[in-house]
């Protein structure tokens, strides 16, 4: 008989409380839970080139996600924003979100939690080659999201990830960091939103651990705890980078209780207003 979704998580919670994240190799069922997925994607890249005249191929979703978004974007980037937009409302994506084998992986990596799936805290994304602005740089989890301070990211991505394509990279152990103050800067490229958060004493921080990047497919999960530093890797490949990001956390934990569960960012939020003390001047601490 395989294994429960539980059992599975509950033979990586050493590792995840250990390292602040594990890998579950061919969690999901590619053809199943994914396959739908792609097929969402594909439609809708088919019909935005449809709205705009722009003749690409998007016979596969291959195609649609690796040949026609990048030919529209090319024409035209607020295209990519719209597609963008319109992906995480895929229902077949939503049930990947919603799957019940969340719920359990969540339990069996968090004992005793009741689990909550963080609204506004799910989507797509899609990373450019080279494109710096909306690279996710190195950060924890927590403050973009607040909810619980035990939340865990869940990732899947949507393509096989090669090394150049900027697979996530995650700072094994650095949850024992706990929550680590932030400051704002725009770097210039006018980021914002958690796009602007700096760690306090980055590169100090991150020089105590060390730095792994996972290569996945289809169906696989990475989970990282929301305190595990980790950042969008450079994808310097030919390829648009498909990955999927939802966040879990836990009604239980009494810091998301003190807060009411709010979220930050992603609910319109600044976490600042919710938690001041995490907020520092930069070079303050
Ligand atoms: O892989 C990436 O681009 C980073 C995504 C991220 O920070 C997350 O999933 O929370
Ligand atoms: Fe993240």
């Amino acid at each position: 008989m395989s294994q429960t979704p539980f059992s599975v998580a509950s033979e990586a919670q050493p590792t995840f409380a250990d390292k602040g994240y594990a890998v579950l190799r061919q969690f999901y069922d590619a053809e199943a839970d994914v396959a739908p997925i792609h097929e969402g994607i594909r439609v809708i890249v088919e019909g935005v080139c449809r709205k705009y005249g722009v003749v690409a191929p998007t016979a596969t979703p291959h195609e649609a996600m690796t040949l026609a978004y990048p030919q529209l974007i090319a024409t035209n980037r607020t295209w990519g924003g719209e597609i963008y937009d319109a992906v995480k409302q895929i229902p077949a994506f939503m049930r990947l979100v919603t799957n019940r084998a969340n719920d359990e992986v969540f339990r069996a990596l968090r004992p005793g939690s009741v689990p909550g799936i963080a609204a506004g805290g799910y989507g797509i994304r899609i990373d450019n080659p080279g494109e710096e602005k909306f690279r996710a740089h190195w950060h924890q989890e927590f403050p973009s999201q607040l909810r619980s301070l035990d939340g865990i990211v869940f990732w899947t991505p949507l393509l096989p990830l090669t090394a150049d394509m900027g697979p996530v990279e995650i700072a094994e152990g650095s949850q024992a960091e706990g929550i680590v103050p932030v400051y704002e800067d725009d770097k210039g490229v006018g980021a914002s939103g958690a796009y602007a958060l700096h760690l306090d004493r980055e590169q100090e921080r991150l020089a105590k651990y060390k730095v792994v990047a996972p290569l996945t497919t289809p169906g696989d999960l990475v989970l990282m705890d929301f305190l595990t530093l980790h950042q969008g890797g450079h994808n310097r490949s030919r390829t648009p980078r498909w990955t999927i990001q939802f966040r879990y956390f836990n009604f239980a934990e009494p810091l998301g209780v003190r807060i009411g569960w709010r979220g930050s960012f992603a609910a319109g939020t600044k976490f600042a207003d919710v938690l001041p003390e995490l907020a520092v001047e930069r070079g303050a601490a």
